[in-house]
Parts: C-alpha cells; structure tokens; sequence
C-alpha cells in the first residue's frame, strides 16, 4: 500500500518534472523566436484573405490603417463577402445544403487565444459576428445549430433569408440529375478565411463560409473549427485554409501550418508542408481542391494548394495586390 503510494507519487513528480522541463524549453524557444525579429522588419498593419476578395481586404484595411485593431478588421472584412450575393461560398447567397437549407459556419480567434464558431447556423447573415460574441459573451467557443441562432436573436441579430433566387434555381436544376449525391468538386471554393496583423504587431483571424454545395443537412466541414480551418498564436502567427473541409480536418491543418512556422519554417513552406501532407494521405487521388494561407509574426505570407488556381489577396502600406500561388499538382 505505502509502496504503491510512493510509486504513483514519485511518477506524479516525474511527470511533473518532465512537463515543467518541457513547458520551459517550449517558452524559452518562443522567446528566441520572439527576440529574433527585428522590429524595424516587421510588416505592420497587413491584412490577408483567401482568393481575390479585394474589397474585403480593402474594408479590413480601413481599420488597420485608422489605428484599428485586428480583431475588428477581420470581423469587418470578412462581413463584406458575407453580404456579398454573388459569392456562393459564403454568407447570404450561399450555396444550400441537399435539403434547399443555407447553413453558414465561422470561427474567429484573437491575439490571447480568445476563438468563438458558429456551426451550421440558418436564418443569420452575419455569422462572423454570431462568433466574435460566443468569444466575448459566454463561457463557451463553439455553438451549433438551433442554438447558435437563438444565441444570434438574443444578441439583437434579425432573422434574414439567406438563399437567393440565383442559388434556389441552381439547387433547383441540380436535384434534377443529382440522385441527391453530395459531389466533391474540386471547384469548390470562395470561402473566406482572412489574417490580419495590426499596428501594434497582434494577429487575430476568421474563417466564415456556407460550406459544400449540397451537402449532407447537418454537415460541418472546416471552416468553423479551431485548429482546422483557422488558427492564430500571437507570438508565431495564423493560417486560414479553403477547400474541401474534410481533408483539412483530418490534418488539423491551420495548425499544422502555424506549429511548422513555430519550428522555424517560413509561411511559405509550411503551407507547402501543409498540402503535402494531405497529398500524402491522398495518393492518387485528385478530385479536390485546398488551399493554405499563412502570416509570420514579421508579416512574411505564403500560399499553396492542391491545384492551380488559388490566390489571395493583401493589403499594406505600400497598396493592394494579388498573390497567386504555386500548386501541388501542376497544371
Ligand atoms: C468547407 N472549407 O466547408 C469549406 C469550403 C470552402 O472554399 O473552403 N470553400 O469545407
């Protein structure tokens, strides 16, 4: 008995050790990592999306430039393309799921750590927000469903239509030949994640979408999960992903990218790390599409995807321009 007691302890104190040890060696690795920047080389305010969704980087870049910070850039520019009717990816005028039902999801994540998501919300336009006020106002990060949306009436969100006429039609005409399969098409994409770095250096980030075109009636795919299709660490950096979902789950891919900047590789080749390692659980096949963003605490990004075709856009000081990235499969 005593035997048994003194084991459990001195293996509670090793382990005890061995954490302490390990939790120390990580700080002082963030801390070289942190002292390494050169301050003067850092690129501040800037902000980043998936595609070329310019005038969302240009509403995010409104704040930042007026002394905004990058939480409320990202929830600002990410709501343009929510609003955005032609985009049927995201937000209103998003593509339904197989039943005829728009359900959106988004995540948002700030400079502490702070996330709050949306799953499979109906009836709200602006699920970005819905998020940021799980983050602020309730002790949880993740919301779904019919409780998301009461959560959204309790805030003062009003109930909108979400399914435009555009998309009704196309829903109509692919039920006609669709035996109600869910198709992975590696077109899939709009989605918009976006990062952003402030004035005084801190990162926050977003992801919000309506998800795959006909999906399954209660299906979630990446965007909305933490670690998955956004992540932020305020002393590394973010990545957002877009694409199909499933695969980025299975890699926990946004922080994949963040852990490999964290050990040292640029935005650019952990991006490129990132998609590898899905290809690599994928031999052979090539039916979807992903792409990756990533941001670097100095304010470095990169992309890569799957195949050709994806580009992101930015916003600095120096102007707006569009990124296009190199693929895994070539065209
Ligand atoms: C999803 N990743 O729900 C999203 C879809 C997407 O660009 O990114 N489309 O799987």
């Amino acid at each position: 008995m005593e035997r048994r007691k003194f084991l459990k302890k001195s293996s509670i104190g090793t382990a005890g050790v061995f954490s302490t040890s390990l939790i120390s060696s990580c700080q002082e690795k963030t801390k070289d990592t942190s002292a390494l920047i050169d301050e003067a080389k850092i690129i501040k305010p800037i902000v980043v999306c998936t595609w070329n969704f310019h005038n969302a980087t240009s509403k995010a870049w409104k704040v930042l430039n007026s002394g905004g910070n990058a939480l409320d850039a990202i929830e600002q520019g990410v709501m343009v393309e929510e609003a955005d009717e032609n985009n049927q990816t995201v937000g209103v005028g998003g593509r339904p799921d197989r039943d005829g039902n728009v359900t959106l999801d988004a995540c948002i994540m700030d400079k502490e750590s702070n996330c709050g998501a949306v799953l499979c919300m109906q009836n709200i336009a602006h699920p970005i927000s819905v998020a940021r006020k799980v983050m602020e106002d309730t002790p949880h990060v993740m919301l779904a469903g019919k409780g998301a949306e009461q959560f959204a009436y309790e805030k003062g969100f009003k109930k909108a239509n979400l399914l435009t006429e555009k998309s009704r039609q196309e829903w109509l005409e692919w039920k006609k030949t669709s035996k109600y399969e869910t198709i992975i098409n590696i077109e899939n994409h709009d989605t918009i994640g976006m990062l952003a770095i402030d004035k005084n250096g801190d990162i926050a980030g977003g992801c919000t979408t309506s998800g795959m075109g006909y999906k399954y009636a209660g299906r979630v795919g990446d965007s909305p999960i933490i670690g998955a299709g956004l992540f932020v660490d305020n002393e590394i950096g973010g990545a957002t992903a877009t694409g199909v979902g499933e695969e980025v789950v299975r890699t926990v891919g946004s922080f994949l990218i963040v852990e490999l900047m964290r050990q040292g590789k640029s935005p650019q080749e952990a991006c490129e790390e990132g998609v590898k390692r899905i290809m690599a659980k994928n031999e052979g096949r090539k039916d979807f599409q992903i792409g990756f963003l990533a941001i670097n605490k100095k304010g470095e990004t990169g992309g890569y995807c799957v195949h050709p075709g994806f580009t992101y856009s930015q916003y600095t000081d120096e102007g707006q321009i569009n990124h296009p990235t190199e693929s895994f499969i070539k065209a």
